[in-house]
């Protein structure tokens, strides 16, 4: 069976690699892109990969993900922190979600510590930077791998 992956990324993750690079890392989306599309070929998965700087844009992606993708991989930016329409959109479409971040959110202030995506997650990866998303696969690749 193929296994289908959505990598959802929200807001202003479209200026990675050309401001803050001494937090977010030189690394631009469309290199992030090009690094799941590699990971997706080495696991036989596919991947389909978004950026939308809008929450209602957020929700709708994660509804239309049922039926199409087996499982989602979600850096909600600041939204993370804010969300309780995500969170929502999370619990109601029964498909396994992977909280991705760049940065290791634990570390940084405190308004960062709060995620409403991490309660209704399968697991977090955080601070790898750019690496995160290919770990994001592997262990969304493994988790469904192991469903019954
Ligand atoms: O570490 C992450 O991946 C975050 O989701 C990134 C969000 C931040 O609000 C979260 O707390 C943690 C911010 C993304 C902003 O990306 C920028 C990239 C370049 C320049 C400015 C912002």
């Amino acid at each position: 069976m193929t296994c289908a992956i959505l990598i959802l990324n929200g807001p202003n993750l479209n200026l990675l690699g050309t401001r803050q690079p001494e937090v977010y890392g030189p690394t631009t989306l469309k290199d992030i892109e090009a690094l799941c599309d590699a990971k997706a070929k080495e696991l036989d998965v596919t991947v389909a990969f978004k950026q939308t700087n809008h929450e209602g844009e957020l929700v709708d992606l994660l509804h239309a993900a049922r039926g199409t993708y087996d499982g989602i991989i979600l850096n909600a930016g600041a939204y993370t922190h804010t969300s309780v329409a995500l969170m929502d959109a999370i619990s109601s479409i029964m498909l396994p979600v992977v909280e991705l971040h760049l940065s290791n959110i634990h570390a940084r202030e405190d308004f960062r510590q709060k995620s409403y995506i991490a309660p209704v997650a399968v697991g977090q990866i955080c601070g790898f930077g750019a690496a995160g998303y290919p770990l994001a696969i592997d262990a969304l690749v493994s988790y469904l791998g192991a469903q019954p």
